[in-house]
């Protein structure tokens, strides 16, 4: 896997002489540049006090988008990370675009809010932006652990533009929302991941991202739900909120690629160790962990958690919101101009796996009440595509281990299998049994701790922890010993 630039959305034109730089003409708006103005300092100090810990006067080599560049739409250069250009990018205006989906098919997009959705739309954006500062909270005490200045160079690439991301949401809250979208605004700034008092909206984004382990995992499944949920929102009628989350999805593939690679060099570095030491049985943790590195099935627990987790983002399989959100042209489907029926689901059914009669089987759904069953099963194919790329890893160094993803009922707290106990393999499982098994398949504290007592940080360039191998190549083309975070004097 190399470091690409996604291809670039057409024609995107930064203004960086402004003090927030856009491609919204956000001069010409007296008001709204008022209104992003006086949120701006507001930011930086969520930034100062939330974003990474530590590293905000080092030197950092970011991607930087521009949009002019004929070669690509970024640019890299050293900047310190509180000098990061924020600012309000949106995919090019599609001239005549019509609403792919739902009631109003065929209409004009539109260019403002329609009224009879207000609430609804307020709300996928709320939800949206608050998920990007609670990631970047997540990871705020990283940096301290880094196994590498290429990594942590990645973690810092990965929460500015999630940073950007609050960004994209704020400007959407701020420009079509009057005053209620300010004080939205304002509240992405004040919720806090893990706070009981005030958490951030959805449950994965209060857990802890403690190791660097976890931080792959989050990139590689929780991005991935917010890839598809970005490709959802870039299908809307609305057009704004659409043009926002395609530009997003373009520095999305980075945050994929970080969790993906990864994931990737721990499990390189495990199979290469454990042959170097002459260990074929992977179950054998006692003797894997004593060569520093982290044992497979280990790793595996990690994917079941983070997996599990992760599939609860996409609420109930089956919802009359996302059937109303649907049905108002709010939020599509994975790439909804792709698919060929009538984009409306009158009278289509959808197959979806549920708990009847004491048994998983599957059901015909309306396909209208089974929007979020249907991305949950896109999202499900497309992690077991990156699960099967990881399995070459293990072919390559003939160790005798697959990663697999658990079953889509194992663990779930939202959705049709809340509430049951269901192994790995998808076998249903009394308290009892699962009480007496869960612990085989989740980290626990001691694996937990292990985990940690493997973070010591290296800072050293062209050095890298022991539990994780190189990347096949550096940033931007960079040699191995690039200095990618130069330290504050
Ligand atoms: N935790 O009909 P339901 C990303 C609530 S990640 C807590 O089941 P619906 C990123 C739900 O709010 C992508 N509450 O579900 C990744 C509702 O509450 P109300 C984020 C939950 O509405 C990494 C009730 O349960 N973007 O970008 O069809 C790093 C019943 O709702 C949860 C989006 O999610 C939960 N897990 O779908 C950085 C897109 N699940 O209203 C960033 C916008 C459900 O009854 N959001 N609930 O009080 C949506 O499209 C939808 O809100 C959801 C839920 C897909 C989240
Ligand atoms: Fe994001
Ligand atoms: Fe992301």
């Amino acid at each position: 896997m190399n470091e690409t630039i996604p291809e670039a959305p057409p024609r995107v034109e930064v203004n960086y002489a402004d003090r927030i730089p856009n491609n919204v003409d956000l001069a010409s708006d007296r008001r709204l540049q008022r209104a992003m103005e006086r949120w701006q300092p507001d930011f930086l100090e969520w930034w100062r006090s939330m974003g990474p810990d530590g590293f905000q006067e080092a030197d950092v080599y970011l991607r930087t988008a521009v949009g002019a560049d004929p070669k690509g739409w970024a640019v890299f250069d050293y900047v310190k990370m509180p000098d990061y250009r924020w600012g309000i990018l949106l995919a090019a205006k599609e001239e005549g675009r019509v609403i792919p989906f739902g009631r109003h098919r065929g209409e004009p997009a539109w260019q403002e809010v329609p009224g009879e959705y207000r609430a609804m739309l307020k709300r996928l954006i709320v939800i949206q932006g608050d998920t990007e500062p609670a990631s970047v909270e997540q990871q705020r005490f990283l940096g301290r652990t880094c196994p590498s200045l290429y990594d942590l160079r990645n973690l810092f690439q990965v929460n500015v533009e999630e940073a950007r991301h609050l960004w994209a949401m704020a400007y959407l809250l701020q420009k079509y929302f009057g005053k209620d979208g300010r004080e939205e605004a304002e509240a992405l700034l004040s919720r806090r991941s893990g706070d009981a008092d005030r958490p951030r909206i959805l449950g994965a984004f209060n857990e802890e991202t403690p190791d660097w382990l976890s931080f792959f995992m989050f990139t590689f499944f929780t991005d991935r739900d917010g890839k598809m949920q970005l490709e959802s929102l870039a299908q809307s009628g609305f057009d704004p909120l659409a043009r926002s989350c395609r530009f997003m999805l373009t520095e999305e593939a980075h945050h994929m690629f970080v969790g993906e690679s990864g994931v990737a060099r721990v499990l390189r570095r495990t199979c290469e160790a454990m042959r170097e030491a002459g260990i074929d049985d992977p179950h054998d943790i006692e003797r894997v962990r004593a060569l520093g590195v982290i044992d497979l099935p280990t790793i595996q627990k990690k994917v079941n958690f983070h997996y599990s987790v992760t599939l609860d983002l996409f609420g109930a399989e089956i919802s009359t919101n996302a059937a109303n959100a649907f049905n108002a042209g709010l939020k599509g489907r994975y790439r909804e101009t792709r698919i060929d029926d009538d984009h409306q689901l009158l009278d289509a059914t959808y197959p979806v796996l549920e708990y009847v009669d004491g048994r998983l089987q599957e059901v015909q759904e309306p396909a209208l009440n089974a929007i979020n069953a249907r991305l949950l099963d896109d999202y499900i194919a497309d992690a077991g595509a990156g699960v099967k790329r990881w399995n070459r890893v293990m072919d390559d160094y003939g160790v005798d281990f697959r990663i697999t993803l658990p079953h889509r009922a194992f663990r779930r707290a939202v959705g049709l299998f809340a509430g049951l106990h269901v192994d790995p393999d998808g076998n249903l499982l009394d308290e009892a049994a699962w009480q007496a098994r869960s612990a085989d398949w989740l980290p626990s504290d001691e694996d937990n701790a292990y985990l940690l007592g493997l973070m010591e940080p290296v800072f050293e360039p062209g050095k890298y922890a022991g539990w994780i191998a190189p990347p096949k190549s550096g940033i931007n083309r960079k040699p191995g010993d690039f200095e990618y975070v130069i330290m504050e004097a």
